[in-house]
């Protein structure tokens, strides 16, 4: 509705910010004897404040219903750790999730569609590092992502588990390659 996503340009560089996902899953269901994915997600500002460096690790997945996506959600998971609570992907341009976003056509994603821009959690354990254009450090616009969350979801969407991002003290801890 509001057009292509804009890269953000001008994040302060240095500044991260870092998820992890709790010791218990949301979903027990998919974790029946306790326990959850091990996972974090570290995203700090490019050194030129083009976008922003993300860095994520996943393990311990169900063994079914993958590949996981994940995804960044607008509202930060509250105290009783409920990950529908986090309400829906982060979305400022208000794109909807009618039409798959495609990898390469990456401005006409919802901004918090990580998996579907650049890949689901196919393999376990799974890593990847990759430049977010679309996310924002800076507080203040609708695409900042630092005082939300991250899901992730078996591939039929429901909800196994969430986490806040955070931010970290110390900055300029660009994530290695
Ligand atoms: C969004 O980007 C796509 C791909 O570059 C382009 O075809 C489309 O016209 C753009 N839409 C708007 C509203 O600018
Ligand atoms: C989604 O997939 C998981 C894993 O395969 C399964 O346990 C769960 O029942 C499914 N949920 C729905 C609503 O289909
Ligand atoms: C989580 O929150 C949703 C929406 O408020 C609610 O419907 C659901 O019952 C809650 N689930 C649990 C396990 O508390
Ligand atoms: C990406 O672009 C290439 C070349 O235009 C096209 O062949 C391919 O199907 C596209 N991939 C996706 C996932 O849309
Ligand atoms: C998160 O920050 C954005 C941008 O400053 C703001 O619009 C939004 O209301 C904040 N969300 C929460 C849950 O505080
Ligand atoms: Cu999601």
């Amino acid at each position: 509705e509001l057009g292509n996503a804009t890269i953000v340009e001008n994040n302060p560089p240095g500044v991260a910010y870092k998820a992890v996902l709790p010791d218990e899953a949301f979903d027990k269901d998919a974790f029946p004897d306790g326990g959850n994915v091990k996972g974090e997600i570290t995203a700090v500002a490019s050194p030129n404040g083009i976008g922003v460096r993300v860095k994520v690790r996943f393990s311990n997945l169900p063994k079914e219903g993958g590949p996981f996506p994940y995804h960044i959600h607008v509202d930060p998971v509250p105290e009783d750790g409920n990950c529908t609570k986090t309400l829906a992907h982060l979305d400022p341009y208000i794109r909807g999730e009618d039409i798959p976003c495609s990898r390469n056509l990456s401005q006409t994603c919802q901004v918090g569609d990580l998996a579907g821009k650049h890949g689901r959690i196919d393999s376990d354990p799974f890593e990847a590092s990759y430049i977010e254009w679309y996310a924002s450090t800076v507080d203040g616009i609708g695409a900042f992502f630092g005082n939300r969350s991250f899901v992730v979801h078996f591939a039929n969407k429901t909800r196994i588990t969430c986490g806040n991002f955070y931010k970290l003290e110390d900055t300029f801890s660009y994530p290695s390659d």
